[in-house]
């Protein structure tokens, strides 16, 4: 039987491209240098360059693994209910009158991507406006799950390159021409990949915007605990939209702040005005899931259900958590002071102003280009440096990089 050569079935597909982001990997990983430097992905790394497993995370898996009394049963279609009290509670406040009086459904999921899937698809079958606006810039997924959900996607201004902050304005202008009952997607905190985020009291004027024209909050939450180091801090956004009675919708990720990346680890809730209304809507969630992946995996949930669920592990792990947090800060300030000391033309201040695990350079795609060609530095062509992946031996050579590719790349 010829099996080379022969015509494939297949012959008509053409190769697509890398993944904007995970791409970046791929590129990085081929490389041979010994001075490559990692910086696209958002993925946390210790001062030696190295992924983290938090040690409260270790000590959870090896309670799970001691435990004979577990088992690798299904978990229901919604996935673990500790799991999923415990998330709400995490993003809502564990003192939510919205949780006390069962208005909130939530279901576990394959990780942040996977909760907004799924509320994606739920509003496709059941939200009579199924357009959606995004803000520009935002996470490159967005656009692409939204889509394949089966919505309509649509863009609000968000981020002033001039200024190299919000366009409050502009955003308010977008939200209040949009039509009414179309869902804005939200970054809970740290905002991705502009690091840029309203302030309290600009966040209370889009609820109130947000509520008049009844537009429907869908929040994406991959980040708490990694803007302000606070959990609760992190979390005032979506409190405040859960606080005056409206609905919403929340994905939640432990991706980056249990560094459970792998383990696909997230949470879907959705917020509604009564307890019947909550109930009919997640029977609804699991026709959703069903033919989906049928029911989420066991091990990551489990991880994550012990240490929210006990006092002395939520302890640590909120250590650790501001840890990572305090690094990524800190990474912040020697970035400036590096780029201070070598003279690098223009204002480099957002790099300390910015929130969360990124800073948008405003570098663009040729000095990135550049950067990456004669300095092993890999990033997104969007100029986003991943902080989390910079350590005090690294910054030096960065910070070389980008006042050459500004210097001598137009
Ligand atoms: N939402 C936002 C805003 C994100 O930045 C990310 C991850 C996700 C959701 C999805 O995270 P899960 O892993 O599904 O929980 N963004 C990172 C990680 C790489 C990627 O693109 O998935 C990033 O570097 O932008």
């Amino acid at each position: 039987m010829e099996s080379q050569g022969s015509c494939s079935v297949f012959d008509h597909v053409v190769r697509a491209p890398e993944d904007p982001i995970l791409g970046v990997t791929v590129a990085y990983n081929k490389d041979q240098s010994p001075i490559k430097l990692n910086l696209g992905v958002g993925a946390y790394r210790t001062e030696e360059g190295k992924p983290l497993v938090l040690n409260v995370v270790r000590q959870a898996e090896q309670t799970l693994v001691n435990d004979k009394s577990r088992v690798k049963e299904y978990l229901p279609i919604v996935g673990l209910a500790e799991f999923n009290k415990q998330s709400a509670k995490l993003i809502f406040g564990s003192d939510s009158p919205a949780i006390q009086e069962n208005r909130v459904t939530t279901v576990q999921c394959l990780s942040g991507t996977g909760s907004l899937r799924v509320g994606g698809e739920f509003l496709a079958w059941h939200y009579l406006e199924r357009t959606i606006y995004i803000p520009v810039p935002t996470w490159g997924n967005h656009p692409k799950v939204f889509t394949l959900a089966g919505l309509s996607v649509k863009t609000y201004r968000y981020y002033d390159p001039a200024t190299r902050g919000l366009d409050f304005q502009g955003m308010l202008e977008d939200l209040n021409s949009a039509p009414a009952g179309a869902i804005v997607l939200l970054h809970a905190c740290a905002h991705n990949p502009t690091g840029v985020d309203p302030t309290l009291e600009q966040w209370e004027q889009i609820r109130q915007l947000i509520r008049l024209k009844g537009l429907l909050p869908f929040f994406d939450s991959a980040y708490q605990g990694f803007a302000s180091g606070s959990l609760d801090s992190d979390a005032q956004s979506v409190r405040i939209f859960v606080a005056d009675g409206g609905e919403c919708l929340v994905a939640q990720s432990y991706a980056k702040n249990m560094g459970l990346y792998g383990e696909r680890v997230g949470a879907l809730s959705i917020v509604c005005k009564n307890a019947d209304v909550a109930g009919r809507v997640e029977s609804q969630l699991k026709l959703v899931i069903r033919p989906m992946y049928s029911n989420p995996p066991i091990h990551g949930a489990s991880i994550v259900a012990m240490i929210l669920r006990d006092r002395d592990m939520y302890n640590e792990w909120t250590i650790e958590l501001k840890g990572m947090a305090d690094r990524i800060i800190s990474m912040r300030h020697q970035l400036f002071e590096a780029l201070l000391a070598r003279g690098t033309p223009g204002d480099w201040s957002h790099i300390i102003k910015q929130i969360g695990m990124f800073t948008f350079t405003g570098l663009n795609s040729e000095q990135v280009a550049f950067m990456t060609r004669e300095y092993h530095i890999y990033m997104t062509s969007d100029g986003r440096i991943s902080m989390a992946g910079l350590s005090s031996t690294t910054v030096p050579h960065l910070a070389d990089a980008i006042h050459a590719a500004v210097t001598r790349v137009a």
